[in-house]
């Protein structure tokens, strides 16, 4: 096996033998399987001119099949077999949609042929990600790749909120199929990657529709961290549909439900005030969980990432996947037909455990998407321009278990009194119970969401910049320091930017899948850095 798409490869260069993140080396060969198979969909789309419009299902399971691949989403080597079998088929009839002509010209990823799982790990071993031999050009089909795969996470949610576009499909397809064209030069596809961030902002635009069409715009919301004294199910991951039928099926059964990391921000929407025995935020983000798991005593749903490989047998027996998350030995629960998802074992199970231990108490504060900061904006502009505050910092992202990453929590609370840190991600954990304090009633810690709510803050500079009346989003007060996990944060970063923002400052390492060539380009062009010390990190931030 060879993986390297997340900020945890081995020795900063790659996974070889068994993945940090706990992933086996027969489940990293047949995630590649699954990508190439893919790859060859994307093939057939488009040299046979294939209309994304005609392709009905084979869009969504496109979207399923990249998320599965998603570092900590899915660990189970049987259920992404039977997705390469599945896949392989819908692959099949579409190649018989195109006449012979195309059919000859067609990539072996559009074309092989593999029935067993011994054939599935042989062939995987050849199409990996060291397949392609020149390290640049494979660091940027890989950094292609893996911003799609974020990018169809984001569409995966939209699709589940009945929101989709045509266009990011599209796209898909063309950008995978682009990773398998020898003939396309560097400058081809750094081109294509700046594309590949400007559907990434079409990807979290669609969701951020699909979130508050149907649930409304985040607001200002305490959140308690603290637990009450009934059985209860944590849930967690970044699926709201999931969250909402969870509420449904719960309501009036004396069972709780409490988020855990991504899902935290939920409780932000006003659709799910009404349900009372929605009651708070268990512990912190998901690389906390081997321990939080133990002490919530009830079963935990996992909606998408991060699931870390339970040690415990008795936590592994509560555990629960749907949608693309999935563990071998855990329940997996599949929507029929009409997307309903059957949550009835895991309330029944709730029921015959302990309540929650307490691990903390108090309330923290979010909610604080575009729609609610621009109601603010007036108090904003004004402590600006008086300055009461003198720089923001979007410190969005992912939060890991890495002890360099204790660097943000410390640069959280060194920070000059008179900043303000803009956050979207799990990467919040690192300092939303620090009691950071306000500025003139201005959290100091303004929590926009999800990792894909990083599109709020994107929104929210778009608007600092019309209101200050500047031509360039990097005159504004804000700088950015930005910690990353999986790929996710990898289409994050590609839309910001391709918003055209520069000088991002990227930890607590700079991806292994960058090669020294093309991380410079990303420097020369955008001003990506790294971080340094704390200390040293805030003078060049202040002082800039
Ligand atoms: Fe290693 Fe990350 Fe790949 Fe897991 S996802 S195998 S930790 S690089
Ligand atoms: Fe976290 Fe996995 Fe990335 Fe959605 S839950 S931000 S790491």
């Amino acid at each position: 096996m060879f993986c390297y798409q997340c900020q945890e490869a081995a020795k900063g260069t790659g996974c070889e033998v068994r993945g940090v993140c706990g992933k086996s080396e027969d489940v990293a060969k047949i995630q590649d399987l699954l990508i190439y198979t893919l790859k060859g969909i994307s093939d057939i789309v488009v040299k046979g001119n294939l209309q994304a419009t005609d392709l009905g299902d084979v869009n969504h399971e496109v979207l399923k099949s990249l998320f599965m691949t998603i570092t900590n989403a899915n660990f189970d080597d049987t259920a992404i077999e039977k997705e390469i079998t599945k896949m392989i088929a819908l692959r099949n009839d579409l190649r018989n949609r195109v006449n012979a002509l195309v059919q000859e010209e067609l990539h072996d990823a559009a074309k092989f042929e593999v029935s067993t799982k011994e054939d599935m790990l042989n062939k995987a071993a050849s199409v990996g990600v060291l397949a392609t031999e020149n390290v640049d050009v494979r660091s940027l089909r890989e950094l292609i790749t893996y911003g799609i795969k974020g990018l169809a996470a984001y569409a995966h949610h939209a699709f589940n909120l009945g929101k989709e576009n045509v266009e990011l499909y599209e796209f898909i397809y063309e950008a995978l199929a682009a990773t398998l064209n020898d003939s396309l030069s560097a400058d081809d596809l750094v081109a294509l990657t700046m594309k590949t961030g400007q559907f990434g902002v079409s990807a979290m635009a669609l969701l951020d529709e699909g979130n508050t069409s149907k649930y409304g715009n985040p607001e200002i919301t305490e959140v308690n961290i603290g637990v009450r004294n009934n059985p209860a199910i944590l849930i967690s991951g970044h699926d709201l549909t999931d969250l909402e039928q969870l509420l449904e099926q719960t309501k009036g059964t004396g069972v709780d439900v409490y988020t855990h990391s991504e899902m935290l921000p939920a409780h932000y929407y006003p659709a799910f005030k009404k349900y009372d025995n929605f009651v708070g935020n268990y512990g912190n983000a998901w690389w906390k969980q081997t321990e939080e798991f133990e002490s919530f005593n009830g079963p935990i749903l996992f909606t998408t990432n991060c699931i870390v490989p339970p040690k415990s047998p008795e936590v592994k027996s509560r555990i629960f996947t749907t949608g693309a998350a999935g563990f071998p030995g855990c329940a997996h629960i599949d929507a029929d037909e009409n997307g309903r998802k059957d949550f009835s074992e895991i309330i029944a199970m709730a029921k015959a455990l302990n309540s929650p231990t307490e691990i903390e108490s108090g309330k923290i504060v979010g909610g604080f998407a575009h729609e609610q900061v621009f109601a603010l904006a007036d108090k904003v502009v004004d402590a600006v321009k008086s300055g009461a505050i003198k720089k923001f910092f979007v410190m969005a992202g992912c939060d890991g278990r890495m002890k360099s990453r204790e660097y943000y929590e410390q640069f959280a609370e060194k920070l000059p009194k008179d900043t303000v840190i803009l956050t979207a991600g799990c990467a919040k954990y690192r300092y939303n119970k620090l009691n950071l304090g306000d500025i003139g009633g201005i959290p100091r810690v303004l929590d926009a969401g999800q990792c894909n709510d990083s599109y709020s803050l994107a929104l929210i500079a778009l608007k600092l910049k019309e209101v200050f009346e500047l031509n360039d989003v990097n005159d504004l007060p804000i700088a950015y320091n930005i910690a990353w996990y999986e790929q996710k944060a990898v289409i994050v970063l590609l839309a910001l930017l391709y918003l055209g923002v520069k000088n991002i400052h990227l930890g607590p390492t700079l991806p292994a899948f960058l090669s020294p060539n093309v991380a410079k380009v990303l420097v020369e062009t955008f001003g990506i850095g790294g971080i340094g010390t704390v200390d040293d990190d805030i003078k060049m931030f202040m002082g800039a």
